[in-house]
């Protein structure tokens, strides 16, 4: 089947079928059908968060559920990971569009030591971006040495750290504990998240905030910033 007429099928659905769809073809996948799809939902005005939560997020938990139960492997996901990344894409500039002129504040985020998972942090990253931050993004993988040195570099207001693995979340239990030493923990504000993590486990590493999800935790940074103002 030609695109052409691939895009006809999408642009026949209603909303409802499409978001549908859209699930469908982040499961398969399908990274331009998925870049279609946000197109066109745009075109319907539809709001950017929305189709956010109800086509990708959402369309991402079904895929984390056939994962966990050995339905789709490390390959597979990593194709619906990029389809994921497609539609983020174009919603980027539209959730990023900042009514603030002046910087909020400085933002460093990273994914921590060990954990290559890296949708969710870039969601809060362009969370962040819309609520006037600008962002500083260490990518995957971080070593403590990677925030520390990130830290001397941009003096950052926030620290974030994301893991999606019960495996790697006490890693950010190490780089707190290495900013206390260093005297920078009571300086600068952790905010740390991440689907295995809970405010419990927050609490118990000494982490500043936890973030919930990507809108909460951009509210959450603004909220730091006016205190510490
Ligand atoms: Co991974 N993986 N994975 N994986 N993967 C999970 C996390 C898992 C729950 C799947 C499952 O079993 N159901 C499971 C973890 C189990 C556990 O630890 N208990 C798992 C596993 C086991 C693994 C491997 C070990 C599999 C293997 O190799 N056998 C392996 C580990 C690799 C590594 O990191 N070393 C692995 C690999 C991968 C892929 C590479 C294939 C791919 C990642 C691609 C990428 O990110 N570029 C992948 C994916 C895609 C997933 C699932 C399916 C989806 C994650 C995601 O992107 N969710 C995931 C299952 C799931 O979570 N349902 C799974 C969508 C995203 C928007 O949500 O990341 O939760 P999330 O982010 C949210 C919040 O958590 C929060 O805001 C975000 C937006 O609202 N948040 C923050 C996140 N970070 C934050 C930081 C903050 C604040 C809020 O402040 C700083």
């Amino acid at each position: 089947m030609s695109d052409d007429e691939e895009e006809i099928i999408l642009r026949d659905l209603n909303d409802e079928e499409l978001v549908a769809q859209m699930q469908d073809d982040l499961y398969d996948g399908l990274r331009d059908e998925v870049f279609e799809g946000v197109e066109i939902l745009l075109e319907r005005k539809w709001d950017p968060n929305a189709i956010l939560s109800d086509a990708l997020v959402e369309g991402m938990r079904i895929v984390g559920i056939d994962f966990r139960d050995g339905i789709l492997f490390v390959p597979e996901v990593l194709q619906c990971a990029s389809a994921m990344k497609g539609g983020m894409g174009l919603l980027r500039p539209l959730l990023a569009a900042s009514e603030h002129a002046a910087s909020t504040g400085k933002y460093v985020i990273g994914t921590v030591k060990g954990d290559i998972h890296d949708i969710g942090k870039n969601l809060v990253g362009m969370m962040l971006e819309g609520a006037g931050f600008e962002v500083i993004d260490l990518g995957i993988n971080n070593p403590v040495e990677n925030y520390l040195e990130a830290i001397d570099k941009h003096k950052p207001d926030i620290l974030g750290m994301s893991a999606l693995l019960t495996t790697t979340m006490p890693y950010m239990g190490v780089v707190i504990e290495e900013l206390d030493k260093r005297g920078i923990l009571k300086e600068l504000p952790v905010m740390v998240g991440g689907a295995p993590l809970n405010q419990e486990f927050a609490d118990a590493i000494n982490a500043h905030t936890y973030g919930r999800d990507a809108a909460m935790s951009a509210e959450l940074a603004k909220t730091i910033i006016g205190r510490n103002r």
